[in-house]
């Protein structure tokens, strides 16, 4: 048996995906709230008023057409409008965290309810004290809140006038807001992470050049910006309270080539580099990996907004403790004629050794102690699995039971994985699994593509009681944490 003693059991969730009450008590709007639903054939659209008064539908990676605006659209359902209620129900759903026994939990503060706009210089006290209570009553379970300060919820004023992250002014706003957050909830919240799988803004490169550069230079430019805002955030987090524990949080996808044709095992290093350790080592070491500027040529990224005060501040802001989500691996080639398969912000070419859910993600475990003990032993600092989890269909029996075992099954082969890394010698402090109540979907946005322990009666147009229910993996779960991992007898 591995696991510490101490170690921090729990589940997560992020604000925009099951808070709902999008416009109530003073919160402004974030790009969630413009994305319709999807499915995991049907993308999900950004919706807008073009220039000319009639309603139009983008892409993620579309730009919004000159001279229109971001609008909700009178026909058109939005489920992260509602979520699953948890700004209203937060008590219920921490006292079944609770049940279960969960030491921490994962959650994000959502930006535009302390900053409607962003650009305010005082916040939003009902969303200031929204939070405060959610805090409290953890606390009241001994539940140790692990805070994403931002997770993929950008006010949207700031999106539409300042263009997001690519502008600069943004650092500003994100400090003023991360450091609202550090001074308002010091002695209640300890463990932070600055942005959440900050990597996805970096494009999984093809070698087909499906991915115009412009992407790159955007999303290049755009990374520097937050890991100057991070590295600013770390260092307020640190002087407000030395005892912030304050980490990255990394899309972590276990990258395998192919095949050995040692093209194909140069891809993958590289892979590695881009999509994996390009964000990690900035956060955790301080200064741009020697590989940047491989990256940059590769992709005629230039003039790069990088001023020597910023790699200052990247050098003083470094992290804690390394986080990341991990949902699957990815066979990567430079072949062609290869089945192709998609997953949590990714694709690569289907492993014939692995099981692929119903959205076409992987499953593999050992993916998860190859991943941790690559991170350990490159920066030999505290890990966290902030996310993990399956994302699947559940039916719900005549008497209200929910019969969940491939949950269960994903879960024992996923903490069996961590024990071995631990007993390998990597310092894993805690596991959250993602979505430990049912969520909105951030890739697809249905709540049908299930991850909790707790079932939520809700369906993709919003139908249903918002009930909870437990499935049979709560109970599991339950044991599981009072076994502190032990996956013996369960
Ligand atoms: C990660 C995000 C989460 C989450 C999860 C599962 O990328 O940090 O917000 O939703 O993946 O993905 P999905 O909701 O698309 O199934």
């Amino acid at each position: 048996m591995s696991f510490p003693k101490n170690f921090l059991w729990g589940g997560a969730t992020a604000a925009n995906q099951c808070e709902g009450a999008w416009n109530e008590d003073g919160r402004g709007p974030a790009l969630t709230d413009v994305t319709t639903g999807g499915t995991v054939n049907k993308p999900r659209y950004i919706t807008y008023i073009d220039k000319d008064g009639n309603p139009g539908f983008k892409k993620k990676h579309d730009k919004l057409p000159e001279g229109a605006h971001y609008a909700v659209l009178e026909d058109q359902y939005y489920p992260n409008h509602k979520g699953i209620d948890q700004y209203h129900r937060y008590k219920e759903d921490i006292a079944l965290f609770a049940e279960m026994g969960f030491k921490t939990y994962r959650m994000s503060i959502s930006w535009s309810r302390l900053f409607p706009k962003g650009i305010e210089e005082e916040p939003n006290q009902a969303g200031v004290e929204h939070y405060r209570d959610v805090f409290k009553e953890l606390k009241k379970y001994n539940i140790e809140p692990l805070v994403t300060i931002w997770h993929f919820d950008t006010p949207l004023y700031l999106e539409e006038e300042y263009g997001g992250w690519n502008n600069r002014k943004l650092i500003d706003f994100y400090v003023r807001f991360a450091e609202t957050c550090f001074k308002e909830y010091k002695g209640l919240v300890r463990y932070w992470l600055t942005f959440n799988e900050i990597n996805n803004s970096m494009p999984q490169p093809t070698r087909d050049g499906s991915i115009p550069e412009w992407r790159y230079q955007e999303g290049i430019q755009q990374l520097h910006y937050q890991f100057v805002a991070s590295a600013k955030a770390v260092q307020i987090g640190h002087a407000v309270d030395p005892e912030n524990m304050i980490g990255c949080m990394i899309c972590g996808i276990c990258y395998y080539p192919a095949t050995c044709d040692p093209e194909d095992i140069m891809w993958n290093r590289h892979m590695w580099e881009t999509k994996i350790f390009y964000c990690s080592d900035v956060q955790c070491r301080g200064k741009y990996p020697t590989y940047a500027k491989r990256i940059w040529d590769t992709y005629h990224v230039k003039d790069l907004d990088i001023t020597d005060e910023d790699l200052e501040e990247l050098k003083k802001g470094t992290v804690d403790m390394y986080t990341f989500s991990y949902y699957m691996s990815q066979n990567v080639t430079t072949h062609t004629g290869v089945e192709v398969v998609g997953g949590n912000m990714s694709t690569g070419t289907k492993n014939p050794y692995l099981q692929y859910s119903d959205w076409g993600w992987s499953t593999d475990p050992s993916g998860l102690q190859y991943y941790l003990e690559m991170i350990y032993d490159r920066y030999e600092k505290p890990v966290m699995v902030v996310e993990n989890g399956l994302g699947a269909y559940d039916k719900v029996e005549e008497d209200g039971s929910i019969h969940d075992p491939f949950r269960i099954d994903y879960y024992r082969e996923h903490i069996k994985a961590m024990d071995r890394a631990i007993e390998n010698g990597v310092d894993l402090i805690g596991y959250t699994t993602w979505g430990c109540i049912d969520v909105v979907s951030a890739g697809t946005g249905e709540i049908r593509k299930r991850y909790g322990f707790i079932y939520v009666d809700v369906d993709d147009e919003g139908n249903g009681t918002m009930n909870r229910m437990r499935k049979d993996s709560f109970f599991w779960y339950q044991k599981l944490i009072a076994a502190n991992g032990n996956t013996e007898n369960l």
